[in-house]
């Protein structure tokens, strides 16, 4: 149990203490076996927050024990899909009933905006448990029309044990994106929250079991990548994973499947997506735009548009607009309702992101604005733009995960599509204009797993996303993600009077 001090309360919101810090496995809060903790760090303030139980490989076995009971033996793959539904409908309920306490979780653990977490990421986790909820009583196979003489259909069952691995970028997003359409399947489950920010997936834990979601279905085990996170990819009883992560960490992971059972593996990773912006559009529109889809979230997000294309005519214009605009950004605590920019996730994270723009400055790109870190605590960095980028550059290939844009200026279509596909990642896109020829062409040709036009990390419950190349396979959000955690079996039988 941890409580944070007074320096870090703060006059905009009354901090809540730290209730649940211990693992959760078949249904109750429990030590690790080692007996070992981890802090968890407040960007804000880099002072501890509370220290949490270190799962390792012993209490994943016990969590996937429990998960395996539970899929073999218990209720839940087995209830009526509309039983299921009602118990994650109540689950939603309860998120929304405690939407400011789970908001100041994510705020204090990641230095997310408090604003966006209480108001767009909590309520849409909600409606996406909501979502796959009205899924849960429509999972049916075909009949087939098969040849010979046969009667055949196709059953889809649930996949089994299923383990989910998350981020700290959007601990709460990605916890639902990953367990709603799994639960809805009929799977049970070990999720592993980031190191960084364990602490709002403990309290959905929590809030699972007042839902009435059994025992063992759900399991959470907080702990490391190399530990906790490694054991969960090489487990024998686990048939599948579903990663979110960098590019690097997920080569592990599906190395450990291959190693292991050959478990199924969905790998959500790094993106570095383009937003083309044709000059037929309004220069203010635009600059707004750009800004948003780079610095939403502090830049960490992995379909943020680090790369911004602008076409010659409107080139000066939205240079010089966006940098005013930049300049202007509100950088401070994230309980602050008129803060914009809030610190990066971690050390780690900060440091990465200030030796990426060191980077760019020896590269011999022009550093228009930003590149040095905010105040003498916590991790806030200026948002930072670079013009004069050569596609090959360090800057313009590597995923920063922090506020930094790299402007390009353009002439024709055929030349910025050309650019714009030029990295290992196919993540996302963006495209403005108000011509639809272009808008139609453009989109077909960017290789990303989502193309926006005209607007710009527009997320919605029923939109599969997911990555082409090295972004990764498989798809979270939408019917395709329940896909994921179904497997097709085909029963055959003979007809009357077949030679069978
Ligand atoms: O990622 P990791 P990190 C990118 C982003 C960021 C970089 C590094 O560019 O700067 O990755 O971040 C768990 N087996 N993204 O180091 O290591 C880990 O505990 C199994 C993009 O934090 O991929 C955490 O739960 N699991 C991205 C999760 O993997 C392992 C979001 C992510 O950590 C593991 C995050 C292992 N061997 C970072 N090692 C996106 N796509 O949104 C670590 N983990």
């Amino acid at each position: 149990m941890g409580s944070l001090s007074d320096s870090q309360a703060n006059s905009f919101f009354k901090i809540p203490t730290i209730k649940f810090t211990k693992l959760f496995i078949n249904g109750e809060f429990v030590d690790s076996i080692s007996g070992k903790i981890f802090e968890t760090i407040d960007p804000r303030t880099e002072e501890v927050i509370a220290e949490v139980a270190e799962g390792c490989k012993e209490d994943v076995d016990l969590a996937v024990k429990a998960a395996r009971e539970a899929f073999d033996f218990g209720p839940w793959p087995r209830m009526p899909g509309a039983e299921r539904a009602r118990i994650m409908m109540k689950w939603a309920d309860l998120i929304e009933e405690n939407k400011e306490e789970l908001a100041a979780l994510d705020t204090i653990d990641g230095g997310k905006l408090f604003s966006w977490s209480k108001f767009v990421d909590i309520p849409h986790v909600a409606n996406l448990l909501r979502y796959y909820a009205g899924a849960a009583d429509k999972i049916h196979g075909e009949v087939l029309k098969a040849s010979r003489n046969l009667h055949a259909y196709t059953l889809m069952e649930p996949i089994g044990v299923v383990g989910h691995i998350i981020p700290w970028n959007f601990p709460t997003n990605l916890f639902f994106a990953k367990v709603a359409p799994a639960l809805a399947a009929g799977c049970t489950m070990v999720v592993k929250p980031a190191e960084q920010t364990p602490l709002s997936a403990l309290f959905y834990a929590h809030l699972s079991k007042k839902a009435g979601i059994p025992e063992g279905v759900l399991n959470v085990i907080t702990g490391f990548g190399e530990t906790a996170g490694a054991a969960i990819c090489s487990h024998m009883d686990i048939d599948s994973v579903s990663f979110t992560g960098s590019t690097e960490t997920g080569r592990l992971v599906m190395e450990a499947a291959a190693k292991s059972n050959l478990k199924s593996v969905s790998l959500e990773l790094g993106g570095k997506s383009p937003l083309i912006i044709f000059h037929d559009v309004e220069v203010d529109k635009a600059v707004e735009l750009a800004l948003f889809g780079a610095l939403v979230n502090k830049g960490e997000l992995c379909m943020a548009c680090s790369r911004v294309f602008v076409q010659e005519g409107i080139y000066d214009e939205f240079e010089k607009k966006i940098v005013e605009k930049a300049k202007a950004w509100v950088i401070g605590n994230p309980f602050d309702p008129k803060v914009q920019q809030g610190p990066q996730c971690d050390k780690k994270q900060f440091d990465k992101v200030l030796s990426y723009i060191e980077h760019g400055k020896r590269e011999g790109a022009t550093l228009l604005t930003g590149g040095k870190p905010v105040g003498e605590k916590g991790y806030f960095i200026e948002p930072t733009i670079f013009a004069n980028v050569k596609e090959d550059m360090l800057i313009a290939q590597d995923e920063i995960f922090g506020p930094v844009m790299t402007l390009f200026k353009f002439k024709t279509v055929e030349e910025v599509i050309k650019i714009a596909n030029n990295t290992k990642y196919g993540l996302a896109g963006g495209i403005m204009t108000k011509d639809l020829d272009i808008a139609n062409t453009v989109s077909r040709s960017i290789r990303a797993g989502i193309v926006w036009i005209n607007c710009y990390f527009a997320m919605d419950s029923d939109v599969p996303f997911g990555g082409y190349k090295m972004s990764g396979f498989g798809r979270d959000y939408g019917l395709e993600a329940l896909h994921k955690y179904l497997q097709v079996k085909s029963v055959v039988t003979p007809l009357y009077n077949s030679p069978w």
